[in-house]
């Protein structure tokens, strides 16, 4: 029996579907793809330990170089087919993809919006059982409606960005989005197979105590970035770095934090990716009153070159990416 006055996230999609700038309907429909595809995921991904299929990688290597768990491949072809059935997608870029895929059927190319994803972020923790994701970022595609999708519709900039999310798959399974009108929790109830909202209009704090970093790449981060990580450990606060982006940015979204994937001696780009990991998770970081940048930079405003371009990434709570984006300055 559902609690008085909780609502589902298909009642809030549909609720809140006005303030969506565009024809009421289209967003539902598109999110509630991502809502089906997210429980299909959630159902291997809570039983990896089992299953065997699912364990171990099939041995091939995505565009990264890394290792493709079956499960990376499981939940890309899960999200890939959920957008692909939903008349409102022209085409989605992904990962676990060279490049981009248009949806080229007569019903494909109809499609006004373009989804880029992250299926499942941190999917090298899948063995050691810690908390992954998905992430996704929506946009309206730029190209003629009608005509199959082409890159520029995916190399946009973040802040053109019209819905952003995330699932984190962890103790709870949660969905967390922004359509541009503040961020709003969803947690998945597995015996009613429903996601409630939980968390409503979730706001970063202003200050945090803990940073998340893999500190053994401190030797070949900037100076700014070892200046900034030397005054954390002067003010002694927590370090909590879970290895696992959605799990680590989740957590200082509610309880106040910075997580940074500077340049390192092995990445000089960093090593997360621009269009389907750092914009996302910017607008929703921006939407909850945080920020992100790489340093220099509103994340939000670069401007992509490629598909899978790699960005130093500093996102969290206002005053601390403040504090070390004025290192950079000075
Ligand atoms: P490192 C996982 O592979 C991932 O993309 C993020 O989820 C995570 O925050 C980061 O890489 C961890 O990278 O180099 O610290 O192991």
């Amino acid at each position: 029996m559902r609690p008085p006055g909780i609502t589902t996230l298909g009642e809030f999609i549909v609720q809140n579907q006005h303030s969506f700038p565009y024809a009421t309907g289209e967003l539902s429909r598109l999110l509630s793809a991502i809502r089906l595809a997210a429980k299909v995921v959630y159902s291997q991904t809570n039983k990896a330990g089992l299953v065997d299929q699912v364990m171990g990688s099939m041995g091939a290597t995505n565009i990264q170089g890394e290792e493709q768990k079956k499960l990376d491949v499981y939940a890309n072809d899960v999200f890939i087919n959920a957008l692909r059935a939903r008349l409102e997608v022209c085409g989605v870029a992904s990962e676990e993809e060279d490049s981009f895929i248009a949806f080229d059927s007569e019903m494909g190319k109809q499609g006004k919006y373009v989804v880029l994803m992250d299926p499942l972020d941190g999917s090298s923790n899948i063995d050691v059982n810690v908390s992954i994701g998905t992430i996704f970022a929506i946009y309206r595609r730029v190209s003629r409606v009608g005509s199959v999708a082409r890159m520029e519709d995916f190399l946009q900039a973040g802040t053109a960005q019209v819905a952003a999310g995330y699932v984190i798959y962890g103790s709870s399974t949660m969905l967390v989005y922004t359509t541009g009108n503040g961020v709003n929790g969803f947690t998945f109830d597995p015996a009613v197979g429903v996601f409630y909202l939980s968390h409503p209009s979730m706001q970063i704090p202003a200050q945090g105590h803990i940073y998340s970093v893999n500190e053994g790449n401190y030797n070949s981060f900037d100076r700014q970035i070892r200046q900034y990580i030397d005054q954390c450990k002067e003010r002694t606060y927590s370090a909590r770095y879970i290895g696992s982006l959605v799990a680590d940015f989740h957590r200082n979204l509610l309880k106040g934090g910075i997580y940074l994937y500077p340049a390192t001696a092995k990445s000089s780009n960093g090593k997360l990716r621009l269009l389907y990991e750092c914009n996302p998770l910017a607008m929703i970081v921006e939407q909850a009153g945080g920020k992100a940048s790489n340093g220099l930079t509103r994340t939000l405003e670069i401007k992509p070159a490629a598909l899978h371009q790699r960005v130093p990434f500093i996102v969290g709570s206002q005053h601390m990416v403040d504090e070390l984006e004025q290192m950079y300055k000075e």
